[in-house]
């Protein structure tokens, strides 16, 4: 089946209904999903940032990046001088990362069943926060051990213009707008296609100021 094109912007409509969106053979944007429960998910977040605050991670390459990361749950995604790896410790404090909050994780468990990933649990939460003006690179996520699994991820905050590629850099990619309350599921034949986030407009968002923050639920012990 072919992705289906996007027209968010066609009708003037609020979306009051849950809407899903599919970009992929298998995979699935569903609209402001996260909307009922995100007055829950804030404080949770703010709890993880308090132990474990987000920080401008360097690339193996050198490069220090534009988002700031950090990480929740059994084992949290970090890059170094010596590689991308997940860590059952945060190279910061060196203590385990913080647990994933219970949120989270039945947020992360209910998109993912919905998009027809009834199995997921995520052992993995990558919190990335966008500023204006940062922006994530196309690349692969290839880091995790089990590829079977989706990614669920939840965006918050600022819009993003996210690019959906394909299994080669040089593939032409589709442009996915990604709001407030969305949450998107990369499962099967999608899982190692390229993607990126373009920078970040300028923007104050009501709750979140002026930021983007993306949660991304792995499997990936
Ligand atoms: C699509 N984050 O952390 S959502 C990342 O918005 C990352 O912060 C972006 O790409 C963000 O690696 C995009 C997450 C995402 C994760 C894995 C994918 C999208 C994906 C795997 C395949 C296709
Ligand atoms: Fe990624």
């Amino acid at each position: 089946m072919q992705p289906s094109n996007f027209d968010l912007f066609a009708d003037n409509e609020p979306q009051q209904q849950p809407r899903a969106d599919q970009i992929g053979e298998q995979s699935w944007v569903l609209r402001g999903f996260a909307l009922p429960v995100v007055d829950q998910l804030l404080p949770a977040l703010e709890n993880v940032l308090e132990a474990a605050p987000l920080r401008s991670m360097m690339t193996p390459g050198g490069f220090s990046m534009s988002v700031g990361t950090s990480s929740c749950g059994a084992l949290g995604w970090i890059t170094d001088r010596s590689g991308y790896r997940y860590s059952s410790v945060d190279p910061l404090s060196g203590a385990p990362w913080p647990a994933m909050p219970e949120a989270f994780a039945e947020l992360a468990h209910s998109a993912a069943t919905q998009a027809g990933f009834p199995d997921f649990v995520a052992d993995s939460c990558l919190i990335n926060r966008y500023i204006p003006g940062a922006k994530m690179s196309l690349h692969q996520d290839k880091d995790e051990n089990a590829y079977a699994a989706p990614i669920v991820s939840l965006s918050l905050g600022l819009p993003a213009m996210f690019l959906f590629g394909g299994f080669a850099r040089s593939d032409k990619t589709q442009r996915v707008p990604l709001l407030h309350g969305d949450m998107v599921i990369w499962g099967g034949v999608d899982r190692l296609r390229f993607h990126g986030v373009l920078p970040i407009k300028q923007g104050r968002h009501p709750q979140l100021g002026e930021q983007r923050i993306n949660l991304t639920f792995r499997v990936a012990g």
